[in-house]
């Protein structure tokens, strides 16, 4: 057992030495070890299944599992994902990174074991804040029904990526009062002696009715939808944690343990900051403090973040929503400064978009801040509570196109493909800083549903010549020229600008560059008046060539009868692994380089059509 305890120590310090260096989610998988450890040392999981919720936390899991000599490479372009990869290792059951599916898979998994009279256990992995999302309850509820092993381990730290909120977390905090750590041993010993070891399968049923009344501290909400709920347990006192899941594990019903840890146990600046380590880019330490590389301009989060103050200084009725995501979206400062119009519903983008709505309705001007890549869970409110409705609600999809180094899980490659069919809605994509603040004014006094999208990255130089306000479908040429046009969204104007300004010095080819602004409703005068006598069109967009701008700009052609010498430079029909940003972008040809040689290559086919 000694030898398990220090393998949770190096375990931690191996992964604050590759997370420092390659930044990733430190605090949760330092709080887990023990865990990771007590969970395979009791389980087979090259037979059992193991499922790790959102799957951030899997990386002394990667560890133990075979990965430990590729570690170094977490998150870096060919290197280990920073979630479960199935390609990676058989032990990784699904590709995962949203949260709340968890309970859901481990369900199927059951089921089709016991179909296939397959004797694996199941085990599902939750965080105190995924356990609250919509998916993960009404996996609750259905996997109640299972009459087989079912282990749902609920790994309860207190936060999400800030606080947990919301009442359920609330009934958890009551449960960690109540227990303690002197309290919370007895608790566990009690547990212990409860709890069947070795009989067979007929007195474990019977200790488990027991079972059920031995629950000291818990949250009644387990019980009440038919799982068994045994805790609270400490989740770094391995011997007890392996003891406590070999007599679990005998469990023949569906079972919760609720475990305690801590968000960035044995790293000091990860304990006393669990927020600002629970997924740092890379850093360095110098005396005891963690330095961070400042970004040479400002980030998009942090302009809308500051767009948004002004907003609201403005106009009162404007409120702030997160889904649990305060810091990543930017809404840190506006918290601060309007604790009364904030709101952070917890991991709930469905109930975050449909309570916007009510905000909307009772005169409210919500500003949903969510990533491009959570709004997929809450498309159906998009559709119905927010389009079909005519609300006026603003979505702010941070994190829209690809996203470095989160990877496939993550990218905001979709947002336009999904929304645009959407009646009434206005998509937006701004260019620079500065649009991104015209973008917002815009929004909030458009009287209906707005979604502006913009990246993980460093907002560009400011694009030339005066930003004009924004004006519904209305696109901003940036640079005239006759030979061809680069019709660009939101960041890649910049890189589009770029390529003209080569291609003029280089090949004295005079392209213009159209920044869309709109992605919904396009600017069909500007587009339309581009495109006739075949004047090469190159579409680019950090989003997905399928159901994108690109495909916009062809159907508004085949509507509309114009000749379409159009060619889309967009996120090709796969998905794109972990990578740096711009090591993805270059990829995928949304870089200065190919946009310039495709539109070279386009306007030298047009030269040879009309020899
Ligand atoms: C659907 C969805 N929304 C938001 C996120 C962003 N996110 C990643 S981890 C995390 C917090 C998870 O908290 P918890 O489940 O308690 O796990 P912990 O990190 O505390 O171990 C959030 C909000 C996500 N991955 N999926």
């Amino acid at each position: 057992m000694p030898e398990l305890t220090g393998l949770a120590d190096a375990l931690r310090e191996r992964i604050i030495d590759v997370v420092s260096r390659n930044g990733g989610h430190l605090a949760s998988n330092l709080g887990i070890a023990e865990l990771t450890i007590a969970l395979h040392y009791v389980f087979d999981f090259s037979q059992d299944r193991l499922l790790w919720d959102v799957g951030h936390q899997c990386y002394a899991h990667k560890i133990l599992t075979g990965r430990s000599r590729q570690f170094g490479t977490l998150r870096r372009k060919g290197g280990l994902s920073g979630f479960p990869s199935p390609a990676e290792s058989p032990y990784d059951l699904f590709a995962t990174g949203h949260a709340g599916a968890a309970i859901s898979t481990a369900a199927g998994l059951a089921w089709a074991d016991q179909r296939a009279h397959r004797d694996t256990s199941v085990v599902a992995v939750v965080g105190d804040a995924s356990i609250v999302n919509g998916l993960s309850l009404e996996g609750l509820n259905n996997a109640a029904m299972l009459r087989r092993q079912f282990l749902v381990v609920l790994n309860d730290n207190s936060m999400a990526i800030d606080r947990t909120r919301g009442a359920l977390a609330e009934a958890l905090e009551r449960v960690r009062m109540d227990a303690r750590y002197g309290d919370l041993k007895n608790s566990t010993e009690h547990l212990l002696q409860r709890l069947p070891m070795g009989e067979e399968i007929s007195d474990a049923l019977k200790h488990i009715k027991e079972g059920l009344r031995t629950t000291l501290h818990g949250p009644k909400v387990f019980e009440t939808v038919g799982f068994n709920y045994f805790g609270p347990v400490g989740g770094h006192d391995l011997p007890t944690l392996i003891r406590v899941l070999e007599r679990v594990r005998r469990i023949p019903r569906p079972t919760v343990l609720h475990v305690h840890t801590e968000k960035g146990r044995g790293c000091v600046y990860a304990v006393d900051d669990p927020c600002r380590f629970h997924s740092p880019s890379a850093y360095t330490i110098r005396e005891g403090k963690a330095v961070f590389e400042a970004p040479s301009r400002p980030t998009w989060t942090k302009t809308f973040s500051r767009a948004l103050l002004a907003c609201a200084r403005r106009d009162e009725r404007v409120v702030a929503m997160t889904a649990a995501m305060p810091d990543g979206t930017g809404l840190v400062e506006f918290r601060e400064a309007f604790p009364d119009r904030m709101l952070d519903v917890g991991i709930s983008e469905s109930h975050a978009v449909a309570m916007a709505a009510g905000l909307a309705r009772g005169g409210q001007r919500p500003v949903v801040a969510i990533y491009s890549t959570f709004l997929q869970r809450a498309f159906d409110q998009v559709f119905e509570e927010l389009c079909l409705q005519k609300l006026p609600v603003v979505l702010c999809l941070d994190r829209a196109g690809l996203v470095g180094p989160d990877g496939a899980v993550h990218h905001g490659f979709a947002d336009i493909a999904y929304l645009r069919p959407l009646p009434g809605i206005v998509l937006l994509a701004p260019g620079d800083a500065e649009e991104l603040a015209e973008a917002l004014s815009f929004a909030l006094r458009h009287d209906g549903p707005v979604a502006i999208r913009y990246p993980r990255d460093e907002t560009p130089a400011p694009l030339p010549g005066p930003c004009p306000p924004f004006e519904l479908g209305r696109a901003r040429v940036v640079r005239e020229g006759d030979d061809a046009t680069i019709l660009a969204c939101g960041a890649m104007v910049a890189p589009a600008m770029q390529a003209a300004e080569y291609l003029a010095d280089a090949r004295g080819l005079r392209a213009a560059v159209v920044n869309a602004r709109f992605a919904k409703p396009l600017d069909v005068t500007t587009i339309s008046r581009r495109l006739a006598g075949g004047t090469p069109m190159l579409v680019v967009e950090d989003h997905a060539r399928i159901g994108g701008l690109g495909s916009a700009v062809l159907e508004l052609a085949a509507d509309r009868n114009l000749p379409a010498n159009v060619r889309c430079l967009g996120i090709p029909d796969r998905f794109v692994a972990h990578a740096s940003r711009a090591e993805q972008l270059h990829e995928v040809g949304l870089d200065r380089e190919t946009i310039a040689e495709t539109l070279c290559q386009m306007v030298a086919a047009r030269a040879e059509v009309h020899e």
